[in-house]
């Protein structure tokens, strides 16, 4: 299917390509490259849908033919169109956690060239070329992996339904990644892309055709995320098994339910300035060119309206990540669970009206900078409540300090230091002097490392046994937590003092004053990578050979937890009724729900702990 997606994409670019070229000449203007590129690219993404499993699985049904669909067990069904959230779910994962080993591969290859000041391994330029790279895949990962990977996998599971509302929708969401993926890398192949992964004109106007790649690889990524969060809303209001109350949700829904709130309603403005981006350059239009009437700075705003709340999408499943393992792992109920799901709705609020806090040094009318500073501080409350829930929630608890919670409690900790630091750059007379400096990069690895990828391996661990029916080596995950929790701080809190001393952000150079503390940061970002292979290393072993899990190894009350291990297809022999809350833990007589019994006798059995 693949090879078969790969060949009719070949074809939908000659064909869009060709046409292009062919209209071109026929009025006597052949099109710049980057125009057939693009109309290629578009016809091509369709044929690549089509051929890779949309069309048998879908598109057949819409000219009236039967649809075809053979259920698959092997393991060719990860590689193949397949409409199984699960399955989904583990081509999420695999992708993603491999993005992100691929992108932190090129963070080594920066740090070895900021080891020591002056040029050391590359040029000025294939530097900015290189943080660009880095830095888009990333934040796709920080994006995609929480909701895309543990989303898809869990929340069907955890609501009592079979699968996602619309399945294949599903499957085309995922298979819209792999383009992206392909176009990020080939952009070295065009001249590359200088402008970092915000993309600002001037320069995307006027830079190599790499530009081109990026934004249209960006688009497509766009649609995925949008049409993800369509079917997590459709299948949350939709599907709920009977007895699951929006009171009963467990928080990780929750919070893949406020996260796919902003995925649905702001990744339009990111796609939009891009396109206005690409029609500048390719259209001959003029929205960001000055000489022409154009005004740069409206792309800054329409982007940060995006890509601010994208900086929830990536950290609310984060949170719901870090609270399911919280409260598993205290043996004690979500504190203060109404409160905290307030605060994700008041941060999903909140958050469409704080962007221009990247713009204090753009440029704007004074009388703005108040309230964009006010807005932006307000978001505490929110984020605070939640913060304070997590705590609520450990005090007092018999906490059971296995690899997930230890992870659990590294994000705490790492992203109170994000969010404090976030203080000073919200505030303008401080964010005058942080702005593009190291202090920024410190602050938002902090939120998106510290906080989302230490969720992120948090849930690995949680539910690795769920997902591959083995057992991960449990001591393997203990040295993964302590060696990564330490290299980690002492990689990134020494860039809070380097931006303070006029270490700047996106460049490859720097004074000679800054060589110790870059060469120190440069050490430790090796030792953080290293960590990530004893990661990599008891991951392979355990899906290989780990011991065989229990279906419910952690006690856990979720529903996910009350199915074998790895679940089967469909998940529930017969919808449970859900009569409870979902952590009653330590509450007499507290029950989440009720399965039915295997055999099908009908009566109730039920499952508390
Ligand atoms: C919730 C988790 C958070 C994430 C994932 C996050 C992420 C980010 C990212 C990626 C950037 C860099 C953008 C760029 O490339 O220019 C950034 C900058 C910024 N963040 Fe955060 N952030 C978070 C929390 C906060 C908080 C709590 C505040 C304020 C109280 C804050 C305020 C800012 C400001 C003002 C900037 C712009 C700094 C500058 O460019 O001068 N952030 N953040
Ligand atoms: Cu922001």
């Amino acid at each position: 299917m693949i090879a078969r997606g790969i060949g009719w994409g070949l074809v939908g670019f000659a064909l869009g390509a060709g046409a292009t070229l062919a209209a071109g000449w026929a009025v006597g203007r052949p099109p710049r490259a980057e125009v057939w590129v693009t109309v290629g690219y578009v016809i091509g993404l369709a044929g690549w849908l089509l051929g890779v499993g949309l069309w048998e699985a879908w598109a057949r049904g819409w000219v009236g033919l039967p649809v075809r669909h053979e259920p698959d067990h092997t393991w060719r069904r990860y590689v193949r169109f397949t409409t199984d959230h699960k399955v989904i779910g583990v081509q999420y994962l695999v992708t993603f956690v491999a993005l992100f080993v691929v992108a932190g591969a090129m963070a080594l290859v920066m740090r070895v060239e900021l080891a020591a000041p002056g040029p050391t391994v590359m040029g000025a330029a294939a530097y900015t070329h290189l943080m660009s790279l880095h830095g888009i895949i990333m934040i796709a990962v920080a994006v995609a992996t929480l909701l895309g990977g543990f989303g898809n996998y869990l929340v069907p599971l955890m609501i009592g339904a079979e699968d996602m509302a619309f399945p294949r929708l599903n499957a085309l969401s995922y298979w819209l990644v792999p383009p992206v993926a392909v176009l990020l890398v080939a952009t070295p192949l065009a001249g590359g892309f200088d402008t970092g992964w915000t993309a600002y004109p001037p320069l995307s106007v006027v830079n190599a055709s790499g530009q081109v790649l990026f934004n249209l690889a960006v688009i497509t990524f766009g649609l995925s995320s949008i049409l993800g969060g369509i079917n997590f809303l459709a299948t949350i209001v939709g599907l709920r098994a009977p007895g699951m109350s929006w009171r009963r949700l467990p928080i990780f829904v929750w919070s893949v339910f406020a996260a796919s709130l902003i995925s649905v309603t702001a990744t339009q403005y990111l796609a939009a300035a891009l396109l206005m981006v690409l029609l500048d350059r390719e259209a001959g239009m003029a929205f960001f060119a000055p000489a022409r009437g154009g005004m740069p700075l409206l792309y800054q705003h329409i982007f940060w309206f995006y890509s601010h709340p994208a900086v929830y999408i990536m950290i609310l499943p984060a949170f719901g990540v870090a609270l399911e393992v919280l409260t598993h792992f205290s043996r004690k109920p979500l504190y203060a669970y109404p409160w905290v799901v307030g605060g994700f709705l008041g941060i999903v609020g909140l958050s469409f009206v704080v962007w221009a806090h990247h713009l204090y040094t753009s440029g704007m009318r004074e009388s703005l900078l108040g309230p964009f500073m006010a807005t932006t501080e307000l978001i505490s409350i929110p984020t605070g409540l939640v913060f304070l829930a997590a705590l609520g929630t450990l005090w007092m608890g018999r906490l059971w300090l296995r690899t997930p919670m230890l992870f659990a409690l590294g994000f705490l900790f790492n992203f109170l230091i994000g969010g404090v630091t976030g203080i000073f750059n919200a505030d303008v007379p401080t964010d005058l002097h942080l702005q593009d400096t190291y202090f920024v990069v410190g602050h938002f690895h902090y939120t998106i490392v510290g906080g989302m990828i230490f969720a992120l391996f948090s849930g690995l661990y949680y539910w690795f046994p769920k997902v591959t029916g083995r057992m991960y080596d449990e001591r393997l995950g203990r040295v993964h937590f302590g060696w990564m929790f330490l290299a980690y701080n002492a990689t990134f809190l020494p860039m809070f003092w380097a931006g303070v001393h006029g270490m700047n952000r996106r460049i490859a150079d720097y004074p000679a004053s800054l060589a110790g503390v870059n060469l120190w940061i440069s050490v430790m970002a090796g030792l953080l990578g290293a960590s990530i292979l004893v990661f990599l290393f008891n991951v392979v072993r355990s899906w290989l050979r780990g011991p065989r899990a229990a279906a419910n190894p952690w006690g856990a009350r979720t529903l996910e937890w009350q199915v074998p291990s790895p679940p089967p297809e469909g998940n529930f022999p017969h919808p449970p009724q859900v009569v409870g809350d979902p952590y009653g833990y330590g509450v007499p007589g507290a029950v989440h729900a009720v399965m039915a019994a295997a055999g099908g006798s009908g009566e109730g059995r039920a499952h508390g702990l």
